[in-house]
């Protein structure tokens, strides 16, 4: 008897985990819903009103999946869509921006349009980089 509830348990368990895993999955796919996410309130996780480079990195991530829209884990120059800052990106002039020259490129852009170089974007500052409030 108690081994037959463990084993359902069991089994409950592993159906539980499939299922998280199948939403997780759904998730990420509809660009709608990651475009939603590119926001200040939703990029603030602690929701101190401000930016610190640990959520920037994290925006970088969420930034770089939308705009991958070709899923090869590089971005292209027309997948990038902002040719100025296209060749800053790209460092070793591939020609394609992979995950950490966008991450780097990305801080490099957190830190100048940080004005007041307390190490945070505000609002008003991460606008100017792209951030929607
Ligand atoms: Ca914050
Ligand atoms: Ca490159
Ligand atoms: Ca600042």
């Amino acid at each position: 008897m108690k081994t037959q509830k463990t084993f359902v348990h069991v089994v409950l368990g592993l159906a539980l985990t499939a299922l998280i895993g199948a939403c997780a999955h759904q998730k990420k796919g509809g660009e709608a819903s990651s475009k939603s996410l590119f926001n200040f309130s939703s990029l603030d996780e602690d929701g101190d009103g401000r930016l610190s480079e640990e959520e920037a990195k994290k925006a970088a991530q969420v930034r770089f999946e939308m705009l991958d829209r070709v899923s090869d884990t590089v971005l292209t120059r027309e997948e990038f869509g902002d040719d100025r800052h296209f060749d800053k990106f790209d460092v070793n002039k591939d020609g394609h921006i992979d995950k950490d020259e966008f991450a780097n490129g990305f801080l490099n852009r957190f830190r100048d349009a940080d004005l007041d170089k307390d190490g945070y974007l505000s609002p008003e500052e991460a606008e100017k980089i792209g951030i929607p409030k």
